[in-house]
């Protein structure tokens, strides 16, 4: 079984802060976007979508999208639970996964796609007014995030799962890329990122001079 992305860039740091929370140990393969390999045929017959994470298991199967991919490591390696150990905390959990996805995820990534340089090698074509509309809607979503942050230790509650994974990627790895900063005001979600910055997992799967 192996990963095809790179452990501290891109949504495949999601699934390697995900398998360091498990304490599991699995082969990353770097793909290098900026020379176009992942649209490869090659790398298109694993992912039709042309995007990375990329899970391929020893019997050619190829798993995309990262939620997909950690569901199924979630199945594989159980403990700890990161999606919830009963049906009311999967709920949950699932609810506040698709909040940061459709929120302040969905806003950062089209700001950085259409109005950045970076941007610019993934998307065919830019729209800079769209982007613009992204990065004004982006505080708006962490203000909302922080008003849950505020009286709630995690995205779920108590524990950390994969809500928050998926909410450090997309300020540490997106917005802030963007330059999108967390609001001043916002005490609930700098508190919140304070405290899983210093996870092991989350250190470890830094960018290199982050
Ligand atoms: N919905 C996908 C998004 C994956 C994605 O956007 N991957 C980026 C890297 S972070 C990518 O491969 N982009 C290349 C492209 O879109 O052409 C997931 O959750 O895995």
């Amino acid at each position: 079984m192996k990963i095809y992305g790179h452990r501290s860039f891109g949504n495949p740091r999601r699934v390697a802060i995900f398998l360091d929370e498990k304490g599991v140990d699995l082969p990353f393969e770097p793909v290098d976007l900026g020379a176009g390999a992942h649209k490869t045929p090659d790398f298109l017959a694993k992912n039709p979508a042309g995007q990375v994470p990329v899970l391929e298991l020893d019997d050619g199967t190829c798993i995309a999208e990262t939620q997909a991919i950690c569901r199924y490591l979630e199945d594989l390696y159980p403990e700890p639970n990161l999606m919830g150990v009963d049906s009311l905390e999967r709920a949950l959990i699932e609810m506040w996964q698709r909040r940061v996805e459709f929120g302040v995820f969905s806003s950062g990534r089209y700001y950085v796609r259409h109005c950045t340089r970076m941007g610019s090698r993934l998307e065919p074509v830019q729209i800079p007014a769209w982007g613009e509309l992204n990065r004004e809607w982006a505080p708006e979503q962490m203000q909302s995030l922080d008003r849950r942050l505020a009286k709630s230790r995690f995205l779920s509650g108590e524990r950390f799962s994969v809500a928050d994974i998926t909410l450090i990627f997309a300020l540490q790895g997106v917005t802030a890329r963007g330059g999108v900063s967390v609001p001043d005001d916002c005490e609930g979600l700098k508190r919140w990122l304070r405290d899983v910055s210093a996870r092991p997992s989350v250190a470890a799967t830094a960018p290199p001079g982050d």
